[in-house]
């Protein structure tokens, strides 16, 4: 191990180190560039979607030969909330699948010292206990509505187990909550709920509209991350000493992988009342129904985690708050219908 820049702790992630981040300008790529960069590290390598298809093997391979990153962060991906899963599954399984598997192979093959995969909460069974524990996976349905990003997700994760078995690789994943922050997709078919509630309440009040139509019963409960709480974890699992939580990955059965989340949920309606009250809104909230409304509860465990002591910094009102004003000045570019996009 190696001192940090300040020499005050110790790190596995020399500050000089070569580190890819793959998906840099997605909600939790950027969030983790911003992380590093604030950090010390100066070696940075990205690459934007124009200048590298992820989904194009011979493509990754010529790069990580060329670049050979010593650390990767891999957080390029297909994302989408509720609608996005359930309208394009074939998308969510085909990018989701290609970026992690040529990823992974190229960084075994390229001698990647550590890779962290992003995985989701989503990889649980819809009716698994609450708080949701990482022994819990495969052990029931999931839920419908995002079935095939998760099965994407928990091949990357079983991928990341399988060649650290075989190969001796250190990759390690973490399963995030659901996640909001700056740099999200606001397109109101596509996005997840907070982005999507931040841009109808705005909307509303600049207009003067007298209600907001909410999907779905409001009654599902969810858990919220701010993502650069969510970095800052990426950021500290990477840097722990070899063998921290990856003691066991050689033998089968165990868990490559850690939640990372808050421990404290809400519901949909309570979330739509709390974005309504930093929005100033004083009108009508209106559920409809007839959306989905996906899986009844969904809140990690995060024994694993807080052993290691590490726990989230920004509470839900200032990172609502926070996205509220990042959006308000960036909303004229959001006036259209965004395409989607591998981030
Ligand atoms: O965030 P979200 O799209 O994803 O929806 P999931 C969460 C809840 O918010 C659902 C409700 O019950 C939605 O019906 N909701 C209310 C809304 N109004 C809106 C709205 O205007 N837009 C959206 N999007 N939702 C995703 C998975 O599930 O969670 C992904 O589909 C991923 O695969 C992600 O795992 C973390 O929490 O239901």
């Amino acid at each position: 191990m190696i001192s940090d820049v300040s020499g005050a702790t110790e790190r596995s992630m020399p500050a000089d180190a070569t580190i890819y981040v793959a998906g840099h300008r997605g909600l939790v790529g950027s969030a983790i560039l911003r992380h590093l960069q604030g950090q010390g590290y100066r070696n940075l390598v990205t690459r934007t979607h124009a200048e590298l298809d992820l989904t194009r093997q011979a493509a990754v391979e010529a790069f990580f030969e060329r670049e050979r990153p010593a650390y990767v962060f891999l957080a390029a991906a297909r994302v989408g909330g509720i609608l996005a899963n359930s309208t394009q599954p074939a998308e969510f399984l085909y990018d989701n699948l290609a970026i992690q598997t040529n990823v992974l192979q190229a960084a075994w093959k390229s001698k990647v010292q550590r890779l962290l995969f992003l995985g989701s909460s989503c990889i649980y069974p819809r009716n698994a206990p609450q708080p949701l524990k990482e022994e819990y996976l495969l052990t029931g349905e999931l839920e419908p509505s995002n079935e095939p990003y998760a099965v994407a997700k928990i091949a990357g994760l079983k991928m990341c187990e399988a060649y650290n078995r075989q190969y001796g690789t250190q990759f390690i994943a973490v399963m995030p909550t659901n996640l909001y922050g700056p740099n999200d997709n606001f397109d109101l078919e596509t996005s997840h709920v907070i982005p999507a509630l931040i841009r109808k309440f705005h909307e509303a009040v600049s207009k003067g509209a007298d209600e907001v139509v909410v999907w779905g019963t409001g009654a599902p409960r969810r858990e919220f991350l701010y993502v650069d709480d969510l970095a800052d974890a990426c950021g500290f699992l990477m840097n722990l000493p070899s063998g921290t939580i990856d003691r066991d990955f050689r033998q089968p059965n165990q868990p490559v992988f850690i939640n990372v989340g808050t421990g404290k949920d809400m519901t949909i309606g309570e979330l739509a009342e709390t974005i309504a009250a930093i929005s100033g809104f004083r009108g009508r909230i209106r559920f409809d129904p007839s959306k989905p409304d996906g899986t009844p509860r969904k809140i990690l465990d995060l024994s694993r985690l807080r052993a290691l002591d590490w726990r989230p910094k920004v509470p839900l009102t200032e990172g609502i708050r926070k996205v509220r004003d990042w959006y308000a000045g960036e909303s004229h570019r959001f006036t259209g219908k965004e395409t989607d996009r591998v981030s």
